[in-house]
């Protein structure tokens, strides 16, 4: 008799039916559960404005895409575990936002929202070539807030070097005035009735692998070569 008759037979008898328990598996896993919404997350991602080399020399594309396909992904897939199946997922991400600003219980909720909302915005703030002044109406207020041009960048990078630790740095539209501001970890200009017009990150995560502890240069260059004064008027309400 010979075995490796009896064992290859055993072999495709085994097989087989897990060959086909495997691609059964595999083809209802998609479409499961297609009455109760599928597994469309409620947030996603929004695409870069740019390519993720597009800032360089001034911010790398190996920044971006840590900073982009990392960390801003992370607090997507937070907000989405931290909603499921809970009403908030229905809800914009400002309305979020807002309803959880300053609560302690909801923090969670909180940070990884508000950093979605932070870093799409912050995308806006930039561009290639960007950098030098505003011009128009947007130009006028900041005259009319700050002294000059000048005044408005020496104050924007005083606070964003007085950040202590991980935060952020805007220029804000509150009533009538223009102001700079600075926030701590996920804080935001929405979460305190300010319109924001221009925010730059100062976590080291936004310029540590360009810029390590040189975080003055980093701001330096995001007010010189990148800083989006298009999009900052656009936001002046
Ligand atoms: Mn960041």
């Amino acid at each position: 008799m010979n075995p490796y008759f009896n064992e290859g037979w055993l072999a495709i008898l085994v097989l087989v039916p897990l060959m086909g328990m495997a691609i059964t598996a595999k083809a209802q896993a998609p479409g499961k559960a297609p009455a109760a919404g599928g597994d469309t997350p409620a947030f996603l991602l929004p695409a870069l404005p740019y390519a993720q080399d597009a800032l360089e020399p001034h911010l790398s594309a190996r920044t971006l895409g840590v900073h982009y396909g990392k960390h801003h992904q992370a607090y997507v897939d937070n907000l989405n575990k931290l909603t499921a199946g809970a009403k908030m997922a229905g809800l914009p991400l400002e309305a979020i936002i807002r309803q959880t600003a300053g609560k302690s219980d909801q923090a969670g909720l909180f940070n990884n929202a508000a950093q979605v909302w932070n870093h799409t915005f912050f995308w806006k703030s930039m561009k290639p070539d960007g950098g030098g002044a505003p011009t128009g109406k947007l130009a006028e207020r900041i005259h009319a807030a700050f002294g000059s041009f000048d005044a408005f960048k020496t104050a924007f990078t005083e606070a964003a070097m007085a950040q202590f630790g991980s935060g952020w740095a805007w220029l804000v539209q509150e009533g009538d005035t223009l102001k700079i501001v600075k926030t701590s970890n996920a804080d935001t200009p929405l979460a305190h009735g300010q319109t924001a017009l221009l925010a730059c990150d100062v976590w080291e995560h936004a310029y540590y692998l360009d810029y390590q502890n040189r975080r003055k240069d980093f701001v330096q260059a995001f007010l010189d070569h990148l800083a989006n004064w298009d999009f900052a008027a656009s936001q002046v309400e």
